[in-house]
């Protein structure tokens, strides 16, 4: 018989990779296996973000990796970017979540539209992981919309003066400083509100039963006044964030394949061992059919999220391209995760296997960053040239 493929990369797509992209793999799978899996499930239970790794998160160069080396970055391309994804989510979509944020979410916009000064002063402490960062865009009254915003942003002499709310920030109780978005006379603006401003509180977000191994949080604004220099120069309007978000969604295609392969494996392996019936599980049709298109979904996924790296590192991905691998891969693998969680039977429904954890957290994944529906309605959008929101 000839040498089997591998199951949890049917296409062998690994070997598309460059030695450098696929070092970088191998390292922070490494550090998922060895860092991450043997302490998440309890993490999850405990609903606690696991702190005492943002260290070795650093280390690895996993904050900031594609910022410049010279802002304190790893200068890493945009695959290497998604094969972080991809890795740290086989871990936990908590995991990969605080590095979008930091990354995507914080660093990006810094890099991208703030002055040399604000570079010079956040990055390289940002990738050192020594100043955590959150996003403040969503607010309580609708995140779609993120158009009809209602934090402010007054002038006051040389001053601003923010007042408003935003809702669900992940990272928003360990930030040291908040990218917080706001209305002025003058559009839309990007802020960088060092958290203990006077002002300036954060409320964790409890009873989730989703991404618990992650810090969401509510941010409230009272009078939160900020010298001239904490705005984000060079960008206005609602550009400035979804720019942001465009990094942050184009990773988030990634991070959803390394969860669906951690349940693929774990149902492979369960199946495998299950004897029902006189024979083992996975000798039924119907079973070899569910794991089947498991793997069908995901090396889909995985060609799909690596074109649009490719393209990323052309200069040439268009948004909607990441909407389409955003709804694509974050529906593969919730279906995967929720069909895992049934093979496993009642032993599925407990934090000891992986795939309820990881259906429940791409509940979330599936939400933010714009919802399936927002990204659906936005490749109905270039299709038809018809603003069906
Ligand atoms: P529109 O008013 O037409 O456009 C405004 C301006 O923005 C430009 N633009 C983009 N730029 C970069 N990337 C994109 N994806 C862009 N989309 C639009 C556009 O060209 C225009 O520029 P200009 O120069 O003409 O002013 O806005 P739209 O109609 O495209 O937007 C509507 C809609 C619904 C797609 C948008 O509002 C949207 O994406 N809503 C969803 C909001 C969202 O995703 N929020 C996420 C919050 S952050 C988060 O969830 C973090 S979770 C992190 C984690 O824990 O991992
Ligand atoms: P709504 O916008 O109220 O949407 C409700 C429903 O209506 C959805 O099903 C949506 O698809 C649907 N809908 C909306 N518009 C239309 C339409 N035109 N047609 C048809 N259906 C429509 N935000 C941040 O800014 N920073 C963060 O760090 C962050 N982290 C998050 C972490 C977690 C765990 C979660 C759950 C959310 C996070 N978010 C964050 C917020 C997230 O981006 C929003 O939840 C998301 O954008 C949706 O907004 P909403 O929850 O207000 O839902």
């Amino acid at each position: 018989m000839a040498a089997r493929l591998n199951p949890l990369d049917l296409y062998d797509v690994r070997s598309l990779l460059s030695d450098e992209e696929r070092m970088v793999q191998d390292s922070v799978a490494r550090f998922t296996d060895e860092k991450v899996l043997p302490i998440i499930g309890d993490c999850f239970d405990q609903g606690r973000f696991p702190t005492e790794l943002i260290p070795e998160i650093a280390g690895l160069g996993l904050l900031g990796a594609t910022i410049p080396e010279e802002y304190g970055g790893a200068g890493m391309n945009g695959v290497c970017y998604g094969l972080i994804c991809q890795e740290l989510e086989r871990g936990d979509s908590g995991l990969r979540s605080f590095a979008s944020v930091q990354s995507s979410l914080c660093m990006y916009p810094i890099f991208a539209y703030g002055s040399e000064e604000q570079k010079q002063r956040y990055l390289p402490k940002m990738a050192a992981g020594e100043i955590i960062g959150c996003f403040g865009l969503t607010e309580p009254h609708g995140g779609s919309d993120p158009a009809n915003m209602k934090t402010v942003a007054k002038k006051d002499g040389d001053d601003w003066v923010l007042n408003g709310a935003k809702m669900w920030i992940t990272n928003g109780n360990l930030a040291h400083i908040a990218i917080v978005w706001a209305q002025t006379d003058d559009g839309i603006r990007g802020f960088i509100v060092p958290t203990d401003t006077k002002g300036f509180t954060a409320q964790e977000v409890h009873k989730k039963m989703s991404l618990r191994a992650s810090v969401t949080s509510a941010l409230f604004l009272d009078d939160v006044r900020l010298p001239a220099d904490a705005i984000l120069p060079n960008v206005k309007g609602l550009k400035g964030p979804l720019g942001c978000l465009t990094q942050a969604r184009y990773g988030i295609t990634w991070g959803p394949i390394g969860a669906a392969q951690a349940c693929l494996k774990e149902a492979l392996d369960y199946t495998g061992e299950r004897m029902l019936f006189g024979r083992s599980l996975n000798s039924n049709q119907a079973i070899q059919l569910k794991l089947a298109d498991m793997a069908r979904r995901i090396t889909t996924a995985q060609l799909l999220s690596l074109q649009l790296g490719r393209l990323k590192d052309a200069g040439a991905m268009a948004p909607t391209q990441v909407s389409l691998a955003k709804w694509n891969n974050v529906r593969m693998a919730i279906d995967i995760a929720r069909e895992c969680r049934d093979v496993l039977g009642g032993a599925g429904i407990t934090t000891e296997h992986a795939a309820i954890r990881h259906a429940l957290n791409l509940e979330s994944v599936i939400t933010y960053e714009g919802t399936e529906t927002v990204h659906q309605l936005v490749v109905g959008r270039e299709l038809t040239g018809i603003n069906a929101f």
